[in-house]
């Protein structure tokens, strides 16, 4: 048995990459110097896993900005209107098509699966026309053998390829991509030849798409590849590798399949590979590669299990090797690197560095016996016992509270019908009320005191001082410019996670724990290490001061429990809705405080809620059960006249829509300026009887809409949504906007609300 990874962490210890890439764009570096950081990048990545023991290194998986673009690429995919660009540099062509230009759009970009990684959706059609380009492959397989190693290229599959593509611009919407197989495998077959004649041995293809449900076709397709690609003469050895869950009725067929090797994720509900392999048959001849340990959360393996695991699968293939369940990607780089972390708590925590040796220690366990791991499997053990022990996971009073809730604390007093009298009553808003969906722009200057702030440069009066006047400007502003409905605009906010992270004990913080998000963009998710409280209010002290500066109502704005969970790193170690109804407990303290210091208005942002869905339908009810009802156990504690607001960002809401009611939030606001109100559509055909601002300025572009075009959407929601049950408001919050076009925008947006006002009044 033998250590084997399948990607690692692109961006170096002090994120290089970002800082190299967005240097070329602003044209401080040259093409040279960034192609000398990345190939040092991955040179130091390799260096780090053949000394960790792995022999056989991944290539191909180092990407200036998406391993799905370098596909598209690779195949030659380019869509029609990135062509030029492309053709006149590889290099400028390829960021074209990841960020645009001036006169393109760039591809569309989308959830990887259900991780916090971003790919762009290739773009394909009837024309499409496929030709190879192994460039990038090939160079970092000599690169590698260079440096004395052996190469496994990982690729994404041509299926999964395939299933992540949509139809390009002006292609109808009913073309299937899988369509175009048979002209993808030829090319795919070309990549394999120049692969294996640069010295690849073996080639990883990433079918990841095939452990969600799969119409027969599409299994049919997948079956069809690989006769196909495994009947190939001139070709490596292929290793098919599926993550992220169990692969179900596609596992028996790409077992049969004539390819030399299958990577198997066996964590969590993928544990029930292991069955199903057996059921298959085994892998008898073959190669197995046992993902045993977690690629995508941040625990130490417990070896002693996976050990167990491992034993059971040796008898299942002709090989077994070790690997993570999935690339590392999805993980930091190195836990080492974090001073502010107690060093007890540490050990429970794996990273990319981390996760490596687990996976060494546990092939050298499986191939010399557990007498040659002793010392490591009795100091896991002790860590893992001292975790299961430790007052941090384990915190009597939240146990038992979160023990004691019942059912009708998760329930309002009233019913919506009733409540809604009550806040208009309490409110006294106009028909088509106004608001923003929380943030404002985060300026240098904000940005500036933050940094002061961690640097000991300002002192914490200095810098609440400076969040209070920016608090003043954006209260005036909207009073200003006739907003109903205000905000404090959340200038004591980075990253809305992290901040209420960081005030919650449980939850720890990483100073060096990046993970790529997508292209140069980054974040840091906090730990859910332990049971979750709330020492102190977190937000109320800004809200007061925010209310005391006006007459009208001032939202409070916090984070959903649904989200909170979504965007940090959970714990392992019990049910996620057990953590879920923690974090929505000290939630509930915060909502409840801020309706005690005056609060008529409170919004729970889940931008997370759909992307959250499990990948399996299978899944999906039990997850939306347990995401419902920390939701409304974190809002149903308040008055029936306080006004519960929620906040989601651009989803299919398709899937959702008996979710989002089943929050029974009074107004929910939702992204819609760019499909044209579509889904206030989708609000209305389902029957949703509650209040709801789907958005009328789109706050991704800098673009100013007028105030003739924001009414024309608000009249187009009216056709959807009664006056009565109509909010007025942008897409999402304006962190990322400058103050100009954030001005003019709302000014029009205030103009549009009281066009229609008059329109109604007057009909
Ligand atoms: N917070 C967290 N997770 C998230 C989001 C978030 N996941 C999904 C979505 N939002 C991801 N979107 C972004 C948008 C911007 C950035 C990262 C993810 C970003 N990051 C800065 C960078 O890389 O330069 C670093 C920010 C920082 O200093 O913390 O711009 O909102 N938790
Ligand atoms: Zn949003």
């Amino acid at each position: 048995a033998r250590p084997t990874v399948y990607g690692y962490p692109r961006q170096g210890r002090n994120r290089e990459l970002k800082k190299a890439i967005e240097g070329y764009w602003k044209g401080r570096v040259t093409a040279d110097a960034l192609r000398g950081t990345a190939a040092e990048l991955r040179r130091e990545n390799w260096r780090q896993l053949a000394d960790a023991g792995v022999h056989e290194v991944p290539t191909g998986d180092f990407s200036y900005y998406d391993h799905v673009l370098d596909t598209t690429v690779m195949v030659g995919a380019i869509p029609e209107r990135h062509r030029t660009a492309v053709a006149a540099d590889a290099l400028d062509g390829y960021f074209a098509m990841a960020r645009g230009t001036q006169e393109v759009a760039p591809l569309e970009m989308t959830k990887w699966f259900d991780t916090n990684y971003h790919y762009l959706v290739p773009e394909l059609g009837p024309d499409t026309a496929f030709a190879a380009d192994p460039a990038k492959q090939v160079g970092e397989v000599k690169e590698a053998l260079a440096l004395g190693l052996a190469a496994r290229p990982v690729l994404v599959g041509p299926v999964t390829y395939l299933l992540l593509s949509k139809p390009a611009p002006g292609v109808p919407a009913g073309f299937d991509p899988l369509t175009l197989l048979d002209r993808l495998l030829p090319v795919y077959a070309e990549v394999l030849a120049d692969l294996r004649a640069a010295g690849a041995e073996w080639v990883q293809l990433d079918e990841p798409a095939l452990v969600q449900d799969r119409t027969p076709a599409e299994l049919n397709a997948a079956e069809r590849a690989y006769r196909e690609l495994g009947s190939l003469i001139d070709r490596p050895r292929l290793l098919v590798a599926s993550y992220f869950d169990r692969l179900g009725e596609a596992l028996p067929l790409l077992a049969k399949a004539p390819v030399e090797g299958l990577a198997l994720d066996f964590t969590g509900a993928a544990a029930a590979n292991l069955d199903a392999l057996a059921a298959a048959g085994g892998l008898p001849g073959k190669r197995l590669v046992a993902g045993v340990v977690n690629g995508r959360n941040v625990w130490v393996n417990d070896l002693t299990a996976s050990l167990s695991t491992l034993g059971t699968l040796l008898g299942l293939a002709d090989r077994v090797d070790v690997a993570a369940s999935c690339s590392l990607l999805h993980v930091p780089l190195d836990a080492a690197a974090e001073r502010d972390i107690d060093p007890q708590l540490l050990r429970w925590l794996a990273f990319a560095r981390q996760k490596t040796a687990e996976i060494a220690t546990l092939a050298k366990g499986l191939s010399q016996g557990t007498g040659a791991i002793a010392a490591e499997l009795a100091a896991n053990r002790a860590d893992l016992a001292a975790r299961a022990d430790s007052p941090v996971t384990r915190d009597p009073a939240v146990r038992a509270r979160a023990a004691a809730v019942t059912e009708a604390d998760a329930r309002r007093s009233q019913p919506y019908a009733e409540r809604t009298a009550a806040q208009r009553a309490h409110l006294g808003l106009p028909l088509l009320p106004t608001t923003t969906i929380g943030s404002f722009p985060q300026t240098a200057e904000l940005r500036t005191a933050r940094a002061e702030l961690r640097a000991g440069r300002i002192d914490p009066a200095g810098y609440e001082e400076r969040i209070r006047a920016e608090i003043q400007e954006v209260i005036a502003f909207q009073e200003k410019s006739g907003l109903d409905v205000l905000v404090h605009g959340e200038p004591e906010r980075n990253d809305m996670v992290q901040y209420f992270a960081e005030q919650l004990t449980g939850y720890l913080a990483t100073q060096h724990g990046w993970v790529q998000s997508y292209g140069t963009r980054y974040v840091r998710p906090p730990i859910l290490a332990g049971d979750i409280s709330r020492p102190e209010p977190m937000t109320v002290r800004w809200t007061t001061y925010a209310q005391s500066l006006t007459d009208r109502p001032v939202k409070g704005m916090l984070t959903g429990p649904v989200t909170m969970l979504a965007w940090s790193f959970v714990r392992d170690d019990q049910p996620l809705g057990d953590t879920a109804r923690q974090v929505a407990l000290a939630l509930r303290d915060e909502v409840d405080d801020l309706e005690a210091a005056g609060s008529s208005v409170i919004q729970v942002d889940e931008p997370a809620l759909r992307e959250t869905l499990p990948l399996r339908a299978a899944d999906r009810a039990a997850y939306l059960a347990w995401a419902t009802e920390a939701f409304r156990l974190s809002t149903s504690g308040v008055r029936p006249d306080t006004q519960i607001h929620t906040h989601m960002c651009y989803a299919e809401f398709g899937d959702v829509v008996q979710a989002i009611d089943d929050l029974d939030a009074d107004v929910i606001s939702l992204e819609a300026a760019r499909s044209h109100m579509q889904v206030a559509r989708e609000l209305a055909s389902h029957g949703y009887p509650r209040e709801a601002g789907p958005g009328v300025y789109d706050i991704h572009s800098p673009r100013v809409p007028s105030a003739e075009e924001a009414a024309e959407l608000l009249r187009t929601g009216l056709e959807a949504i009664p006056a009565e049950r109509l909010w007025v408001n942008p897409d999402c919050g304006l962190k990322t906007r400058g103050w100009p076009e954030t001005r003019s925008s709302l000014e029009n947006l205030v103009a549009a609300a009281r066009t229609v006002r008059g329109e109604l009044a007057t009909s």
